[in-house]
């Protein structure tokens, strides 16, 4: 397949994919409707092209075909223009190419652009069905750069699995299988396959990037949803505070079935990332490998804010950077202990709590934080 960067597809100084504006473009031509606003709202497309053609949104400039056609050659006019300005050279190193069709600020694409350069390219990633897996292989584009197979929704781990035996089979041993899936195709559908690579022992390193719902699908509740968020299957409103139950804890779960390696990472904390990654290349046997992934259009912030909602996450211990090896568990970043209400209050999800709300999600972070690392 041909690279997402290849050919005519680059990244606009500012971001802005050429692809999204090819595809905006694409649906202008073919549709009656005036229906690039979802486009918007998604944020797949940046300001600047907004602020370009007009200050007002492009949608509502769209009265006639005229205005439909005019508006359509003057986003192919910007493309022409700004092809000089682009930014692929920044990439080149990149084994996750540029122009993919994830929203702006997705975090799952930074945990892959992250994962895959401690990985390097002798590698085999078996990618579970979800966001980062759709906007990144779109026949016939692909953005992955190293050998990469589409597996299902459920079954990332065992098809990693069959892949280790074959290369092993072969005498390829150095290379190393990884199995990657969102919190849903992991750690949810995916948990019996998930569970029992880590069981049978092969030498695989399971990923899952956790962006805390089934985004691909409409923001789903997963069982790495937290508390109190609102979803689309736990809506918050007069009769219910958001998901009743508390995060399911995988790592601890991964742990328990006697592994070598587990560790949590994030991506507001790349080089934590990296260290993690590549000790897991040195440990023969199963690794897992849990990173928090915002995503804006689930959480419902602004794509701008990815990484400082990291942070905060981690800083306010809703989220904690720890390894666990032979059992034993331990913490690899002391959070500053920030108050859990600016995480809360940066995210839509959360909107609804009130501030004795916010005291209790407190309360019981801090106690959970206590009972798990004993500070
Ligand atoms: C067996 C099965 N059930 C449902 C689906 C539809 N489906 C595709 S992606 C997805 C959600 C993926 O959620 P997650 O794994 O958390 O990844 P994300 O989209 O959040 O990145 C669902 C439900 C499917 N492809 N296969
Ligand atoms: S919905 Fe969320 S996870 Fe999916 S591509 Fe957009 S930002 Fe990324
Ligand atoms: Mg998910």
């Amino acid at each position: 397949m041909e690279s997402a960067s290849s050919g005519h597809e680059f990244l606009f100084g500012d971001g802005t994919h050429c692809s999204t504006l090819r595809c905006m473009i694409n649906k202008l031509k073919s549709s009656d409707d005036n229906t690039i606003e979802p486009y918007i709202k998604r944020g797949d497309i940046s300001r600047w092209i907004r602020d370009a053609l007009s200050k007002k949104d492009l949608a509502s400039q769209i009265k006639s075909a005229k205005d439909r056609k005019s508006i359509i050659k003057k986003i192919q006019h910007h493309i022409e223009e700004k092809k000089g300005n682009v930014m692929k050279d920044m990439y080149k190193d990149d084994l996750l190419a540029p122009g993919h069709r994830t929203c702006a600020g997705c975090g799952a694409a930074i945990a892959a652009r992250q994962m895959l350069k401690a990985l390097g390219k002798n590698v085999v990633i078996c990618n579970a069905t979800g966001c980062l897996e759709v906007t990144t292989s779109q026949y016939p584009l692909t953005s992955w750069k190293v050998p990469w197979i589409h597996v299902t929704f459920e079954n990332a781990a065992s098809v990693a699995s069959g892949v280790r035996e074959a290369l092993d089979a072969q005498g390829k041993e150095d290379v190393t299988v990884v199995a990657i899936g969102g919190d849903g195709g992991m750690i949810d559908i995916g948990f019996r396959a998930f569970s029992g690579a880590l069981e049978r022992g092969h030498n695989i390193l399971v990923i899952c990037y956790d962006n805390e719902a089934y985004m691909n699908t409409g923001v789903q509740r997963s069982g790495a949803t937290p508390w109190q968020a609102s979803t689309s299957t736990t809506p918050a409103g007069k009769e219910s505070k958001g998901k009743e139950q508390w995060k399911k804890d995988v790592p601890t779960i991964a742990a328990a079935h006697h592994i070598p390696y587990v560790a949590t990472a994030s991506i507001g904390y790349p080089k934590d990332l990296e260290k993690k990654i590549k000790k897991a290349l040195s440990i023969k046997g199963p690794k897992y490998i849990h990173i928090h992934s915002p995503c804006p259009v689930g959480w419902n912030y602004d794509s701008s804010k990815t990484i400082e909602i990291a942070k905060d996450a981690v800083e306010s211990r809703m989220w904690a950077l720890f390894e666990i090896e032979d059992g034993k568990k331990t913490l690899t970043h002391t959070p500053k202990g920030i108050p859990v209400s600016k995480y809360l209050k940066s995210q839509k999800r959360f909107r609804h709590l009130t501030d004795s709300d916010i005291k209790e999600y407190q309360r019981r972070i801090d106690e959970s934080f206590k009972k798990e690392f004993g500070t």
